[in-house]
C-alpha cells in the first residue's frame, strides 16, 4: 500500500470496493425472498438488510459526505442505520429501505463515491483521506459486516442458502513439528505508527518487554476439545472461571455451539447442513469462558494480547515486528481467508503462513481468544470517531486475534484487534494456549 503512487492507489481502492460490494450482495442474494431479509434470526443479529443498506449508509457518511465534501442523499435514514442509536434487537421493527430499496440506495452511493475518487487528495488535506485511509476504513467496514452477515447465515434456521464454493485442491498440509515453542524474554514492537490502513486502537506502536513462554504451534483442535468434554470438563467446576461456571449453568451448555449428539456421534450443523464435527480442524464457536476451562484442564492458559502478537510478528533475527506472520506483504495461499471455504482448515494447513517463531495459522481458519481486556495503547488518540473503539475499552469486552476463514485479508493484519464479550458463540472462534516458561505444564503436554 504504502508503496503505490495515488493514482495505483484509487485503482486498488475501486477494485476493491468493488469485490466488497460483490461479496455483500452475494450475502443477500435475490434467491433470499423480502421475508428472509427482513427477518431476525437472533437477537444477537440484525436483519440482513439493515447490515446491507448500513455498509451504504456509512459509505455516505465517510466517503460522500466527509472526503469528497457532497451534500446528504438521504439524511432521514441516517438514524436508522446508526448503530448506536438502535441496538441490534430494535433494528427488525424500524422502518427499513426494503431490500430492492436498499440495493438501490448502496449503488447510488457506489456510483457518486466511484464519480469524485479522482478530485480527492491523498496528501496534504488532513489526515481523514491520507494515504487513502478513509477509503480502506470502509472497505474494511463492509468485509465486517460481511463477515457478520455469515455469523447470521450460521444462526439461520432451515434449508441451507449458502453453498459450500466448488472443492478446490486440497491446501497443502504437513505434519506440525511441535505442539508448542517457546518464545524468549525479551522486548518487541507491538502496534503500529505507520501502517496507512490501521485502525486507532492498532496505534500506536510500543515497545512491551515479556518474560519468556510457549505458546501452541496450532489452534485447538475439535479431537482435543472432544477429549476434554469426554472427561467431564464441562461438570467440572474447578476448570471454570466464576462467571464462566454461572454461565455454563445458567444456560446448560456442554457442547460448542452448533454441536448436536446423534446415534453416539457428534455432528454439526453448519450453514444449514449437519455433518459429522472433522476431528482435525480448530474448535469453532466456543466462548471465552469455554476457552479459558478449557485451558485450565489442560494445564496451561490463554495467551495474553502481547504474547499472541509476539508469536505472531515479531522476527528476532532481523528485530523487528512484520505486518504479516510470514512478512510484510500479503500473499495467497498462505492463510485461510476471505471465504475461501465455508470452515476452517484441518490442522497442518498452511505451513507457508507460519511465523519467524514456527508459529502456524495465526491468521485465518479462527478468530482467537486472548487473556487480555480491550484498551487503548498508550498513547491511545481516537480517530476519526470515538464509536469504532474507544467507547469499548474497559473490562467488558476480551480482545480477539487472527481473523477467521470468513475475514477478508484486508480487513485484517498481524495488529488487527477484534473484541467481544465472553459469552459471545456465534463468531468463528476458537483458541490457542500459553504458558510460562518458568513453569513446567501442570499436566504432561495438556490436551492438545
Ligand atoms: C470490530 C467487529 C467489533 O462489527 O461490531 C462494524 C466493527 N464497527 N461497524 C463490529 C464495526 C462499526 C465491529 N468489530
Ligand atoms: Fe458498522
Amino acid at each position: 500500500l504504502s508503496s503505490l503512487d495515488e493514482q495505483a492507489l484509487k485503482e486498488l481502492i475501486a477494485a476493491e470496493l468493488q469485490s466488497a460490494r460483490d461479496r455483500s450482495l452475494g450475502l443477500t442474494t435475490e434467491a433470499l425472498d423480502e421475508p428472509e431479509l427482513t427477518a431476525q434470526v437472533s437477537p444477537l443479529m440484525s436483519p440482513l438488510v439493515w447490515d446491507l443498506a448500513h455498509v451504504g449508509n456509512y459509505e455516505e457518511l465517510w466517503l460522500l459526505r466527509a472526503a469528497a465534501g457532497i451534500e446528504p442523499m438521504r439524511p432521514e435514514i441516517d438514524d436508522l442505520y446508526d448503530a448506536f442509536e438502535h441496538p441490534r434487537v430494535e433494528r427488525p421493527s424500524l422502518p427499513l429501505l426494503p431490500p430492492e430499496e436498499a440495493r438501490e440506495y448502496i449503488a447510488t452511493v457506489r456510483a457518486k463515491v466511484l464519480d469524485s475518487l479522482d478530485a480527492v487528495r491523498f496528501d496534504g488535506s488532513g489526515p481523514l483521506t491520507t494515504g487513502g485511509f478513509v477509503y480502506g476504513m470502509v472497505v474494511q467496514h463492509e468485509h465486517q459486516h460481511d463477515e457478520t452477515m455469515l455469523a447470521t447465515h450460521q444462526l439461520r434456521k432451515g434449508a441451507p442458502a449458502l453453498l459450500d464454493p466448488p472443492e478446490t485442491p486440497a491446501p497443502a498440509r504437513d505434519t506440525v513439528p511441535a505442539d508448542e515453542v517457546l518464545i524468549e524474554a525479551g522486548p518487541f514492537e507491538m502496534g503500529t505508527s505507520d501502517d496507512p490502513w490501521a485502525y486507532d486502537n492498532e496505534r500506536p506502536g510500543h515497545v512491551v518487554d515479556l518474560p519468556a513462554y510457549y505458546i501452541d504451534t496450532e489452534p485447538v483442535t475439535n479431537a482435543a476439545y472432544l477429549a476434554f468434554m469426554e472427561a467431564g470438563g464441562y461438570d467440572d467446576p474447578q476448570w471454570w472461571h466464576p462467571k464462566g461456571w454461572e454461565w455454563r449453568c445458567a444456560k446448560g451448555k456442554r457442547a460448542p455451539a452448533f454441536w448436536t449428539r446423534e446415534a453416539g456421534q457428534w455432528l454439526r450443523r453448519r450453514f444449514g447442513k449437519l455433518e459429522p464435527v472433522p476431528l482435525d480442524e480448530p474448535v469453532q464457536h466456543v466462548c471465552w469462558y469455554e476457552a479459558d476451562a478449557y485451558a485450565r484442564w489442560a494445564g496451561k492458559r490463554l495467551p495474553t494480547e502481547a504474547e499472541w502478537e509476539k508469536a505472531a510478528r515479531w522476527d528476532p533475527v532481523a528485530a523487528r515486528s512484520r505486518r504479516y506472520p510470514w512478512g510484510d506483504e500479503y500473499e495467497e495461499g498462505r492463510a485461510n481467508l476471505g471465504q475461501r471455504m465455508l470452515h476452517p482448515s484441518p490442522a497442518g494447513s498452511f505451513p507457508s503462513g507460519a511465523s519467524a517463531y514456527g508459529v502456524r495459522r495465526m491468521l485465518g481458519d479462527v478468530w482467537e481468544w486472548t487473556s487480555t481486556d480491550f484498551h487503548g495503547y498508550p498513547g491511545f488518540r481516537w480517530f476519526p470517531y470515538k464509536e469504532y473503539s474507544e467507547v469499548f475499552f474497559g473490562h467488558e469486552y476480551k480482545v480477539l486475534r487472527g481473523g477467521s476463514w470468513a475475514t477478508h485479508p484486508l480487513a485484517v493484519r498481524g495488529t488487527f484487534r477484534n473484541w467481544d464479550y465472553p459469552i459471545r458463540r456465534q463468531i468463528f472462534t476458537g483458541f490457542r494456549l500459553a504458558r510460562d516458561a518458568a513453569e513446567p505444564p501442570a499436566r504432561p503436554s495438556g490436551g492438545n
